[in-house]
Parts: C-alpha cells; sequence; structure tokens
C-alpha cells in the first residue's frame, strides 16, 4: 500500500486518501472551518457519478457513505464465501471460519438457513450420524447431576417454537474509529430463524439447583483451533436469571429442520437478545457454577465493555468493564443494498428492514434521505414473540435524481436511540450500533 503523495495524483482516490491519511483527507474535502470545497464537491459528485441534492444539508465532516465505504460492485469484489446450502456471503476470515450476510439478503421475515451469518472460534466437528445419542451434560452445582441424551431430551421436556434475534456481540465493529481487534463485521451478524426446543429452565430444575448456583458455563465439541485437546474453542457462561428466562432453550430444530452442521447441530443453545456467543454450538455440557464463570472467551475485554468510556486506541485491560449482555438497539434496511442505482425519475422509495433492541424491543425506526436533517417515522411491526426481531417499512420522498443516502435508525422501548456514530469505544469492539448510511444513486 502506498501512502497519499499530494493532490495532483489523481488516481489517489478520496476512499483512499481517507484510508492512509484521514485527518489529510478531511482537511481537503472540507477546509478548516469544515465547509465543503467546492473543487472536492466537484471531485464527490464525479466520484459518486452523480450530483448530491441535499450537499447543502450535509454536516461539516460529512464523507459521502459511497466514497467512504464503496460499495461491492464498485470495489474489487469482496471475497465471498462459498457454500453448498448457502447463498453467497462475505468472508471475513477462514480460520475461524467468519462469514457475513449482505444486509440486504436479510429482508426475510425469518432468517433462512442459506442467509444466516457465520461465527466459528474453533474447528468445525465432524457430523454425527445418530443425532438422538447425543448427550448433553448438566452438573456442578445441581444436586442430580444428568446426561441426557437428545432423544430423551426431545421427548422428556415441553417443546417451544420461538422466532429469536441472535446477533454477533461484534456486529457492527466495522464502524469503529480507531478500528478495533476482531472481524470487521458491517449489520450482518444477526439472524432471526424460527427455532426449537425445550427450555433450558425445565432442564435445570429437573436436575435441581443447588442455593449456590449463580452461573452457566457451556461447552462444546468444537475443536479448538490449535488442535489442543484440552482447550476450549469458545466456552462463556451466564447469569443464572438469563438461563432460567423462558425464552433461553436448547434447540434441535432450525426453520422446522435439523439444525445444520455448520449452526450446531443437533443440539445448541439460544441466547436470544445477548451476545451470540452465549449461544454455544454443539453443546455437549452445562456446567453450573457457584461462581462468574470463567472459561475462555470471559474476564477482561473478552465480550466486556467500559461502564465509563475510555479513550478510543487506549490499552484496556477491562478489569473494570461490565459484562456485555443484552444487545443495542439497532436497525437493518433490508430493500435497498448500499450503492444502489435506480431509474431516473424515481422519486420515492419503499424502504424495508428489521429492527431488535436485545431484551428489549424496538419502539421505533425512522429514516431520513437528507442527511438528517428530516427524519420520517416507519411503521414497525410487533415482534411475532419476544426476543423477535421486527419488521419495519415505510416510504420516503425523493426530491430529484442524484446521490442521496437512507440513514435508518431505531429507537428502544426505554428510549434510547442509535448513536451517529460507534459510541464507547472497547477494545475488542463489542457493542457498536451507529446509524447506518446506504447510498442510492437515482438516473
Ligand atoms: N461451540 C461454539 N459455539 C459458538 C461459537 C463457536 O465458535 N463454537 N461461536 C459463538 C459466536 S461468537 C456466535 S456470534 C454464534 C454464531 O452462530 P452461527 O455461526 O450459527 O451464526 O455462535 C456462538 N456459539
Ligand atoms: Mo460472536
Amino acid at each position: 500500500m502506498t501512502s497519499y503523495k499530494g493532490p495532483r495524483q489523481a488516481e489517489r482516490s478520496l476512499p483512499e486518501l481517507y484510508r492512509d491519511d484521514p485527518e489529510r483527507a478531511d482537511a481537503l474535502a472540507w477546509g478548516r472551518r469544515g465547509a465543503l470545497r467546492g473543487t472536492a464537491l466537484a471531485t464527490m459528485g464525479a466520484a459518486l457519478g452523480a450530483a448530491i441534492p441535499f450537499a447543502g444539508r450535509m454536516p461539516a465532516g460529512t464523507l459521502p457513505e459511497l466514497l467512504a465505504r464503496p460499495a461491492a460492485a464498485q470495489t474489487a469484489a469482496p471475497q465471498v464465501f462459498r457454500m453448498e446450502g448457502k447463498n453467497d456471503l462475505i468472508l471475513l476470515g477462514d480460520r475461524p471460519l467468519v462469514a457475513e450476510t449482505p444486509e440486504s439478503q436479510l429482508d426475510e421475515p425469518i432468517t433462512s438457513a442459506r442467509n444466516f451469518f457465520i461465527r466459528n472460534n474453533g474447528q468445525m466437528p465432524e457430523p454425527v450420524s445418530d443425532p438422538d445419542s447425543w448427550t448433553l451434560t448438566i452438573d456442578g452445582e445441581v444436586n442430580t447431576p444428568l446426561s441426557i441424551k437428545l432423544g430423551e431430551l426431545r421427548t422428556r421436556f415441553p417443546n417451544v417454537t420461538l422466532q429469536l434475534q441472535m446477533e454477533c456481540g461484534g456486529n457492527g465493529r466495522g464502524a469503529y474509529v480507531p478500528q478495533t481487534r476482531g472481524n470487521q463485521w458491517g449489520n450482518g451478524a444477526i439472524s432471526n430463524a424460527e427455532w426449537t426446543g425445550v427450555r433450558l429452565r425445565d432442564v435445570l430444575n429437573a436436575a435441581g439447583l443447588k442455593p449456590s448456583a449463580i452461573y452457566t458455563g457451556h461447552f462444546g465439541a468444537d475443536p479448538h483451533l490449535s488442535g489442543a485437546t484440552d482447550r476450549q474453542a469458545i466456552n462463556r457462561g451466564m447469569r443464572l436469571a438469563k438461563a432460567m428466562d423462558e425464552d433461553t432453550i436448547l434447540a434441535f430444530r432450525m426453520n422446522g429442520a435439523p439444525i445444520p452442521q455448520i449452526h450446531g447441530a443437533p443440539l445448541r443453545l439460544i441466547t436470544p437478545g445477548w451476545p451470540g456467543s452465549f449461544s454455544q454450538k454443539w453443546l455437549t455440557r452445562i456446567w453450573i457454577r457457584d461462581k462468574i464463570h470463567d472459561g475462555a472467551g470471559m474476564g477482561g475485554t473478552s465480550y466486556r465493555v467500559p461502564v465509563k468510556p475510555i479513550v478510543p486506541g487506549s490499552d484496556n485491560n477491562g478489569a473494570d468493564f461490565a459484562e456485555l449482555e443484552s444487545m443495542p438497539v439497532r436497525a437493518i434496511l433490508s430493500s435497498h443494498a448500499h450503492g444502489s442505482r435506480l431509474p431516473a425519475g424515481t422519486r420515492g422509495l419503499d424502504l424495508r428492514g428489521a429492527a431488535w433492541a436485545g431484551d428489549l424491543t424496538a419502539r421505533a425506526v425512522h429514516a431520513s434521505v437528507d442527511f438528517g436533517a428530516t427524519w420520517t417515522e416507519m411503521q414497525v411491526a410487533a415482534p411475532a414473540n419476544r426476543h423477535a426481531w421486527q419488521r419495519w417499512q415505510g416510504r420516503v420522498a425523493l426530491p430529484s435524481d442524484g446521490y442521496f443516502e437512507v440513514w435508518y435508525r431505531a429507537t428502544d422501548s426505554q428510549g434510547r436511540m442509535q448513536p451517529h456514530a460507534a459510541a464507547n469505544w472497547n477494545p475488542q469492539g463489542y457493542s457498536a450500533n451507529a446509524i447506518s448510511r446506504a447510498a442510492i444513486l437515482v438516473g
């Protein structure tokens, strides 16, 4: 990667310049007082291939999203992940395998297996030939440790079928400045499948919790990335209250079919509304603890966020951080892909998407096409059940052809809105729920 040499090097595009030297790029594009300069506006227009009708409403310092984040069509093709039974996903890593769902593919009310994101921390275990003989162990602070086969689990406890949102704790991480460690997710590490299973609490009650029981610890059959047999790929645990929530389930079916191997067959936890890392795949054991569980992925800066904000980019061992539990409010736009081009004369957009807010609900979704100067309230449907995402839709008007951005943001049931920029920076980049922006070109 070469560095930016000066404004006369026409082959350096604004996005490249922003990538290599953001401060200089801002100075060139915006000038000292933050006003968009005529030449920069022309450069942007040329780079975008369209005029910006609402340029006058752009807050100082706003770089058009299409320059900051080129759409797939504008860049060398992003790494595509292809697998039988899957639509094309965006490959974020192959060891371990991590693949994101393009936001516009999340247009189904119930996320199909084909469009379900993938987040492995270790290797993939081998599929089993007889799922019913898969054994789950419940031990630790219980009166009667259980070793129960899936065949018995399914028939002994009431079955429930629920739509449940499951979102990676790092969803949206790519928006953090400065960049953090971890997979640079966009908004696509979210799913809302229909899961069938038994309530974890029914199984824990059958084992009988001792008064000392306060936490769980989850074990899966996936080998550690290094191959070491004495290490877990991931081994997280949760407060007992969440384990006893009626929506926390031991799932053995997804969308009316056996769970695909890559998503944790034949048995996985679904801990909806909390970071996906609580939803252990290939589940073999739940250890009931008398203290906060201390397995792989617990403590320090793992799935923990600052209670008092820290300086972005600073070192911190996370000792004063708190567990990230209920995920923050977020909306996705599924009707239009970022960078879409629509026919000249298009004067309105029928927008659609989903919104959710961890253990809470989304109270509202708003969209803006003039860089946040005015917002239109969308219609938000009730969730199919608690912990399901909510679909939203609505129409916005466009005054002319040109370059527009759809800004979309959700508000949770306690009135908290998505922030304009990814807030509460933390070393591993959890909980980034900045307002999202999708560029749309008309004409
Ligand atoms: N056994 C096991 N369970 C796991 C993981 C893993 O690597 N191994 N990854 C966790 C993380 S970080 C997430 S976000 C979800 C992703 O589930 P998915 O791959 O089905 O989308 O699974 C969780 N459960
Ligand atoms: Mo995750």
